[in-house]
């Protein structure tokens, strides 16, 4: 078991990021049974789960351009991405392997119509806070363990915030998959190391 302080943290294991999904990450899907056996070890298990309005502003299918292309946004560049976890729908259920017994917590993002959310902890304006920072410290949280998908959107941004906020930071690669879209699986890495999150 790990001491109490120290949380682990459950990105997007979604129908729509496994095989088969509109946004789905090559082997998404095996990372669940790995996962299932972690959260026993943790006393605090947070899940987040991306949940979109019809018409997000990140969808490609929004502006009439093509999905995987870029665009910027008031808060910079975003990523335009296929039509994926709609709120409601069978994709954005989490995987129906996950156990989602033990989590205390499930931090839903990417509702703001206008702005996309990658991290656990902030929308991409990198500024409106989904308030998990402030769960985990009132819980006395100060380590946090990440794992899930993307590794190189969802998973990082949660990483490098947690990283910014202050606590101690592990990301498990092994239970992680990545989209891996013109090199961002590298440079993920790379910016996660050089915040100093510890990469397993
Ligand atoms: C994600 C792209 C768009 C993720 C979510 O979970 O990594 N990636 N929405
Ligand atoms: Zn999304």
């Amino acid at each position: 078991m790990k001491p109490a302080h120290h949380a682990l943290i459950v990105v997007d294991i979604q129908n729509d990021f496994c095989p088969d999904g509109a946004l789905a990450v090559a082997g998404g899907d095996s990372i669940v049974s790995g996962v299932n056996a972690l959260m026993g070890k943790f006393a605090t298990v947070v899940l987040t789960q991306d949940w979109h309005p019809a018409g997000h502003s990140s969808f490609a299918s929004t502006h009439g351009a093509a999905p995987f292309s870029e665009m910027r946004m008031s808060y910079g560049p975003q990523t335009l991405w296929p039509d994926h976890c709609i709120q409601g729908s069978t994709g954005a259920a989490f995987h129906k392997g996950l156990n989602t017994d033990p989590a205390a917590l499930v931090i839903r993002k990417g509702m703001n119509p206008a702005v996309d959310s990658y991290s656990a902890f902030f929308e991409n304006d990198r500024k409106t806070a989904t308030g998990l920072e402030g769960y985990l410290r009132g819980r006395g949280v100060t380590e946090v363990t990440i794992v899930g998908l993307a590794t190189d959107f969802c998973v990082a941004y949660s990483a490098l915030d947690a990283a910014r906020l202050g606590f101690k930071v592990t990301v498990l690669m092994d239970l992680c998959r990545a989209i891996d879209l013109g090199g961002s699986l590298d440079a993920a890495k790379a910016q996660m190391v050089a915040a100093g999150v510890a990469l397993d």
